[in-house]
């Protein structure tokens, strides 16, 4: 069972979006003409209380900034995807037909979830990886946005979780806070076995 997973491809992470990533908006195309080639499609979606805690104007600070929260780093962010805004939608222009369920994360106002799978503390889980052991996932495949953050986060617990899992490089864009963010990440990513490969090697000729 082939499965294309969609990470967090959202109006807020396109480049007109609340939190933007650059070209994120060009991952849209490719992602769609992507979808008809896999048994299963399933995406994730952040999907935030307008309390959460990892939004910057909560602690009186600025995006970028880094906190301690519960013990873990978090970065802090301008608000987004909160829940039933459209900034929160999946991204205008995407194939949605296709899509079997949606994920949502980063619900709890106390810990921000970077993974589809599990929150940044591990201690709660969205229910995907159950879902996909459910359906006889044997191929994970990983698009969307961000590289350097949930797109990352969510391949390293694939593997974590035992997915065959790839990262579809060229469907995907980073945020880079620090301009090498995203050339690191693919090599964590690939340091712990996920296999980085090109759409052209899933697309027909
Ligand atoms: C994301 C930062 C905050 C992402 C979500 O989808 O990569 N990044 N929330
Ligand atoms: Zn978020």
């Amino acid at each position: 069972m082939k499965t294309l997973l969609l990470v967090d491809i959202q109006n807020d992470f396109l480049p007109t979006g609340a939190l933007p990533v650059a070209e994120g908006d060009q991952i849209i195309p490719l992602v769609n003409r992507l979808q008809p080639e896999f048994d299963l499609v399933v995406a994730t979606q952040d999907w935030h209380p307008a309390t959460h805690k990892s939004f910057a104007v909560h602690h009186d600070m600025n995006p970028g900034d880094v906190i301690m929260l519960n013990g873990i780093e978090q970065v802090l962010w301008p608000v987004h995807c909160v829940q039933q805004s459209s900034g929160a939608e999946l991204a205008t222009g995407l194939e949605t037909g296709r899509i079997d369920r949606i994920f949502q994360k980063g619900t709890n106002p106390e810990i921000d979830s970077y993974s589809g799978f599990f929150d940044n503390d591990h201690q709660s889980n969205t229910g995907l990886a159950a879902y996909l052991t459910e359906k006889g996932v044997t191929q994970l495949y990983v698009v969307g946005l961000a590289l350097d953050y949930c797109v990352r986060f969510t391949a390293l617990d694939a593997r974590k979780c035992g997915f065959d899992t790839s990262l579809i490089v060229d469907a995907t864009r980073g945020v880079n806070i620090e301009a090498e963010d995203s050339v690191k990440a693919v090599k964590e990513m690939s340091a712990t076995g996920v296999h980085i490969i090109q759409s052209l090697e899933i697309l027909p000729a």
